[in-house]
């Protein structure tokens, strides 16, 4: 049976619930867990208000030292873990240990963060005066995860917001508990003070509200389902939060385009985690020119997808993480073929030893479809046809979601329309829309969120305040806007 972990130990809920984790490959439980609920929400929120303080006090490169002592734990854990998040998340071994490899660079890239931190320093309009800025932290800080990426979506909100001295209340997802406790207990290892990280599991409705409302939380990051991050919004007032909830990400190929290199990288964008990912490609919006032959082409390789448990050597896709994703994606089927699309590959379930999917391709899709409008977050791809690049822009821009993007062309022009005409946080050239990097910044616009950018260094201004300060040695009462020259 695991625990919550709240100021340095690990208890059960008060609620006296518990509830379970599945493998969804095999459909087998990997652990109990605690239903965590508001009082035990506001016990994790009390002592990272009070640990937050001592936090703070310590300088960023001491704080630094246990950010590297958590890379250097993940480093030698890697391979177990790795398997961890293929049994209770499924994705692929190769794709759980990217996961937790994920971790390790942003853990790496913050606690480096510890010796910089960087504020400005500019002149003052008067003399023997100085003005500058520093960064304070925001204090506690909750961070609620979904089930995808159950180390690394955790890992780079948690690193960001230590290196800058917040206390944390973290909520995973109910599908990765197991994740969670592992990763507190590195946290642990590495000589986090108590209090810092505090760890409940249960179900949003019943911490939820506390984590958001609670008066001593002051910022809220969020991935996960859209409907939770407007509702957090507006339940958050006047906090600091932080969002990211989804994508409907396109793939543009022009026909130019290396088809090759294109199959390659649609394969691993649609598929690749059985496109459970926010940056998964979900529409390919393909120049009339090539786009039978890219069907071809995509068909020949989707055949040859070998679907089936993560943890075995040669699965290229696992399963959905429950069955309540399953059936989201029969919905969608069923939608898309109303919709007059063409169903050309998969579209229904596989093996039923797990949740599994099979890749699905619709051709002949529309961009005001609700198969390529809205979020499946399952290994559905929906491919339009179109006459030229205005087309192509249009097209990729008609949702509202703007997390990734993607063009596949040896035109340079057409590169850099996209870069600059595509409404998306990241835009990818010549590769897949999944793949970013811990030390670049990560979001959206539109519906995908409210503009913050975490990782990178946008990670440290998501979890810092600014401080502005005015240091005057003159001696004299000097009057901005009225004594200056
Ligand atoms: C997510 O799906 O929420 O670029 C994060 C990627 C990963 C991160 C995805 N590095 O696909």
């Amino acid at each position: 049976m695991h625990k919550i972990y709240i100021d340095g130990s690990w208890v059960n809920s008060s609620s006296g619930k518990t509830f379970e984790s599945f493998n969804p490959a095999t459909k087998k439980s990997i652990g109990t867990f605690q239903q965590g609920n508001a009082a035990d929400a506001r016990h994790a929120i009390d002592a990272a208000y009070d640990a937050q303080k001592k936090w703070a006090g310590m300088p960023a490169p001491s704080r630094a030292r246990i950010l590297f002592n958590i890379r250097d734990l993940l480093t030698k854990d890697k391979e177990r873990l790795g398997r961890l998040v293929t049994t209770e998340m499924g994705k692929i071994l190769p794709e759980g240990l990217g996961d937790v490899q994920e971790a390790i660079d942003i853990f790496e890239y913050m606690a480096g963060e510890g010796r910089r931190l960087f504020g400005h320093t500019v002149p003052s309009e008067l003399p023997d005066k100085f003005a500058m800025t520093t960064r304070l932290p925001i204090g506690v800080v909750s961070v609620i995860t979904p089930w995808n990426f159950p180390i690394a979506v955790p890992a780079w909100k948690m690193a960001a917001a230590l290196i800058c001295g917040n206390g944390i209340v973290w909520k995973p997802s109910s599908d990765t508990p197991l994740c969670a406790v592992e990763l507190v207990k590195i946290f642990e290892k590495a000589g986090m003070p108590k209090g810092v990280v505090n760890l409940l599991t249960g179900p949003g409705s019943s911490v939820g509200d506390e984590l958001v409302r609670n008066r001593a939380v002051s910022g809220i990051s969020f991935t996960g389902h859209r409907d939770t991050g407007e509702d957090i919004l507006r339940k958050a007032g006047v906090k600091r939060v932080g969002l990211e909830l989804g994508g409907k990400n396109g793939i543009i190929v022009m026909d130019d385009a290396d088809l090759g290199l294109v199959v390659d990288g649609i394969i691993w964008g649609a598929y690749g985690t059985s496109g459970q990912r926010c940056t998964a490609a979900s529409r390919v919006i393909a120049h009339e020119k090539i786009a039978g032959k890219l069907e071809k082409l995509l068909l020949a390789r989707i055949a040859k997808i070998k679907i089936g448990d993560g943890l075995q050597k040669g699965t290229d896709m696992g399963p959905l993480i429950n069955e309540g994703a399953v059936r989201k994606c029969e919905k969608y089927i069923d939608i898309g073929k109303k919709e007059g699309a063409k169903l050309v590959c998969g579209g229904k379930k596989g093996s039923a030893s797990g949740h599994f999917f099979l890749p699905t391709l619709f051709t002949g899709a529309a961009p005001d479809m609700r198969i390529a409008q809205e979020e499946i977050f399952g290994p559905v791809l929906s491919m339009i046809a179109v006459k030229n690049m205005d087309k192509a822009i249009e097209a990729i821009n008609s949702v509202d979601y703007g997390l990734s993007s993607s063009i596949y062309t040896k035109d340079m022009k057409n590169a850099f329309r996209a870069i600059c005409e595509i409404e998306a946080g990241l835009t990818y050239v010549n590769s897949s829309t999944i793949g970013s990097e811990a030390h670049l910044p990560f979001g959206g616009v539109k519906g995908t969120g409210n503009g913050v950018r975490e990782a990178g260094i946008t990670g440290i201004e998501e979890f810092s305040s600014i401080k502005t300060v005015y240091f005057d040695y003159s001696g004299r009462l000097q009057r901005a806007q009225i004594d200056t020259d």
